[in-house]
């Protein structure tokens, strides 16, 4: 929670930061799931009578744990690389167009991983058979890995589709990947046992709040006032 707090708290430090004088309007959807799953988070649309929208951010967040990973080399070779194991997510719609002001995906892939350097002997004589012990295997259990990404709608996107704007809603599609790789290696044998993921995605809109009706008429009442009001005597020297 401390974490997702963190990343919640950054992506408002960096709203915030341009829009000194702006308002929020903030919008958290949670998922979670196992292996590869997807679904699909409704959100509501702004509406433009709350104020004028300056910008529209979206942050997603990826965490990832437990699962297993077996590796065995088979080969006559020693085998050694790198290997990768978690979750890979993305976000998608047929709504609404999530592209930022460059005409570019506003969040690119969120990979929730463990990274970890191997070294494998040659197969010790398991041949075909799915071998997890050393010196030619290896057994991994998934560490807690976290990823998350923000970006911007570009303005000129809020309104394709069924779109940001208006007093209804959207959705936002997420698809969550197991991910496993291991580098070009021949003749290596693997099994998983599915991780466990949870995340969410945070819509903002960031918008200048519409003067309330006491406020202007506060202000017209003042702008008569002036008007009708004699100028000041002018005292000659
Ligand atoms: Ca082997
Ligand atoms: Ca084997």
């Amino acid at each position: 929670m401390i974490r997702k707090c963190f990343f919640f708290l950054c992506v408002l430090s960096i709203t915030l930061s341009q829009f000194a004088a702006a308002q929020m309007l903030t919008q958290t959807k949670y998922f979670t799931g196992s292996s590869n799953s997807n679904g699909t988070l409704t959100f509501n649309q702004f509406d433009r009578t709350t104020g004028h929208l300056k910008s529209i951010s979206i942050l997603f967040y990826l965490e990832t744990f437990g699962g297993r990973l077996i590796l065995d080399n088979d080969s006559t070779s020693s085998a050694s690389g790198i290997f990768e194991f978690g979750s890979c997510g993305s976000i998608g719609s047929n709504d609404v167009a999530l592209l930022n002001p460059s005409y570019s995906p506003c969040l690119g892939n969120v990979k929730a991983i463990h990274k970890q350097s191997f070294s494998l002997t040659a197969d010790n004589g398991d041949g075909l058979a799915l071998d997890s012990s050393t010196p030619d295997g290896l057994v991994f259990n998934g560490h807690p890995e976290i990823a998350a990404a923000t970006g911007f709608i570009g303005e000129t996107f809020w309104n394709i589709g069924k779109g940001f704007l208006g007093t209804s809603s959207f959705g936002i599609n997420y698809s969550v990947l197991q991910w496993v790789d291991y580098g070009p290696l021949a003749l290596m044998s693997y099994a998983v046992n599915p991780v466990n993921f949870e995340g969410f995605i945070t819509l903002i809109y960031t918008y200048q709040a519409a003067p309330e009706p006491a406020t202007l008429l506060f202000f017209g009442l003042s702008i008569a006032i002036v008007r009708i009001c004699p100028k000041p005597y002018s005292k000659r020297s």
